[in-house]
């Protein structure tokens, strides 16, 4: 595939590290300026990734001040909160986390989690260190000593309170642990939630985007605070949580990415000779890879999540049936994924305006253009995939998602996601992991 830009690879660089810039509060990057004002867990991931390209110590930093906030259970929060107080809703209080004594103190977080990219941003801080030499180097390895019992814990965690009966799955208890937030995925799961008395509430995001029908509706934000409230009222307890959540999935593209990242985190294990972490690192990288390749549905070739309240393996036509791709591991399923993922479905879809995968299936009765993670293209995760393929030795596929990537890219809007057929940027502008992308892809 071919595109033609007028837009130079400089211009798109330089405005990419701008909005990183702007975003920057100092120790940390806000997910966007408006619409997210705060630090997002995987978020923070990308954005790493980027910085590490521009200023290794601020890179540093980044992942720095995300650990900063990691819980004493290993958990490490979806949000940490910048002193912006009324930007965002549901902010600390709301969360309830202030009385979790697991949380450090003097930081405010949410008290669930995202997927754990960190480990593959660690690599890049180190790796770009290296390639700098001196300075950055010595920061990069020195960051990797200090830090690596912490990403250790991280993924113990995980292994441990999100999938204790070890079935190659993590277990999330929120839409948003996902990072998936209003998927087709989830409306299931969320289909059969009833919530009981939720606090009165008002909604910041709409304020922020052109058109609430980019952002979920208020009987989804109903919900989501009802999963907050339950959580809450055991003081997110990972033991109890299980018991009274209405929200219990074992989440394949969470877990794809816990396989990869536990495969890199294992090789920067075996970097510093902590070998008998990085045997356990690649066993659990083995584990989830497995559980991984366990779900794919061999009518459509896609891999499933599974809904543990119903019972049932959930199979929508969403981007995360490819999270083998990135989970890595047999050529073969891993071939059928690369052809169906270029096929007509995705994207090989004749009416896309850059041949990028929609995070939705056009071909899906699910689908939908304009609304998050209903349909439009997400930059940040067409960067993962890149990424992953490039580590498979896929070089075509790579360069094909990175030519139509800067395509896209080149309106220099940097936008959270985009209309598929029109390439028109939607939800937020200045969105700080799609400027990582760009830095990244650039390169
Ligand atoms: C979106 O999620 C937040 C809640 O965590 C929200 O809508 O308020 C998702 O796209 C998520 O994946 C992302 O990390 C976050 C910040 O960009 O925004």
């Amino acid at each position: 595939m071919t595109c033609t830009r007028e837009t130079s690879d400089e211009l798109i660089r330089s405005a990419a590290v701008e909005v990183l810039r702007t975003n920057d509060l100092g120790t940390m990057t806000t997910a966007a300026p408006n619409l997210y004002p705060h630090m997002w867990s995987w978020d923070a991931a990308f954005v790493t990734i980027g910085l590490a390209r521009v200023n290794v110590s601020r890179a540093i930093q980044e992942l720095r001040t995300l650990l900063g906030a990691q819980w004493s259970t290993g958990m490490i929060p979806h949000i940490v909160f910048s002193e912006d107080e009324t930007g965002y809703f549901p902010g600390p209080d709301r969360w309830g986390t202030d009385a979790v004594t697991a949380r450090p103190a003097g930081v405010r977080t949410s008290g669930i989690c995202q997927p754990p990219v960190h480990a593959i941003a660690l690599r890049h801080i180190v790796d770009r260190g290296r390639e700098n030499g001196g300075n950055d180097q010595e920061a990069a390895e020195a960051f990797l000593e200090e830090s690596f019992d912490s990403w250790l814990a991280w993924h113990r965690w995980l292994a441990e309170a999100r999938d204790p009966e070890g079935t190659g799955l993590i277990e999330i208890h929120h839409g948003w642990e996902s990072g998936f937030d209003n998927s087709p995925r989830w409306d299931g799961p969320y289909g059969s939630i009833h919530p009981g008395h939720v606090e009165p509430f008002t909604r910041r995001d709409t304020l922020h985007v052109a058109d609430a029908v980019q952002r979920p509706d208020n009987a989804e934000y109903t919900k989501y605070l009802w999963l907050v409230q339950q959580m809450d009222s055991v003081g997110y307890n990972d033991r109890l949580i299980p018991q009274v959540v209405d929200f219990r999935v074992r989440d394949v593209f969470f877990s794809a990415i816990m396989a990869a990242s536990s495969d890199v985190l294992a090789d920067l294990g075996e970097e510093l000779g902590r070998h008998p972490e990085a045997a356990e690192l690649h066993q659990m990288a083995t584990r989830f890879r497995n559980g991984v390749a366990a779900t794919v549905d061999p009518a459509t070739g896609l891999a499933r999540d599974y809904d543990v309240g119903a019972a049932e393996w959930i199979s929508t036509q969403t981007i995360s049936g490819f999270a083998p791709l990135v989970a890595g591991g047999d050529r073969a399923l891993l071939e059928v994924q690369r052809k169906m993922l270029r096929g007509k479905d995705w994207m090989g879809h004749p009416g896309l305006a850059f041949a990028l995968p929609p995070s939705t299936s056009p071909n899906s009765p699910a689908f939908k253009p304009r609304t998050y993670w209903r349909g439009p293209v997400w930059p940040f995760l067409n960067l993962l995939f890149g990424w992953a393929s490039r580590r498979d030795g896929h070089l075509e596929l790579y360069s094909d998602l990175r030519e139509a990537s800067l395509c896209q890219l080149a309106d220099l809007q940097f936008a959270e996601y985009y209309e598929p057929f029109t390439g028109e940027p939607l939800g937020s502008l200045a969105q700080a992991w799609t400027a990582a992308a760009a830095i990244e892809w650039l390169q």
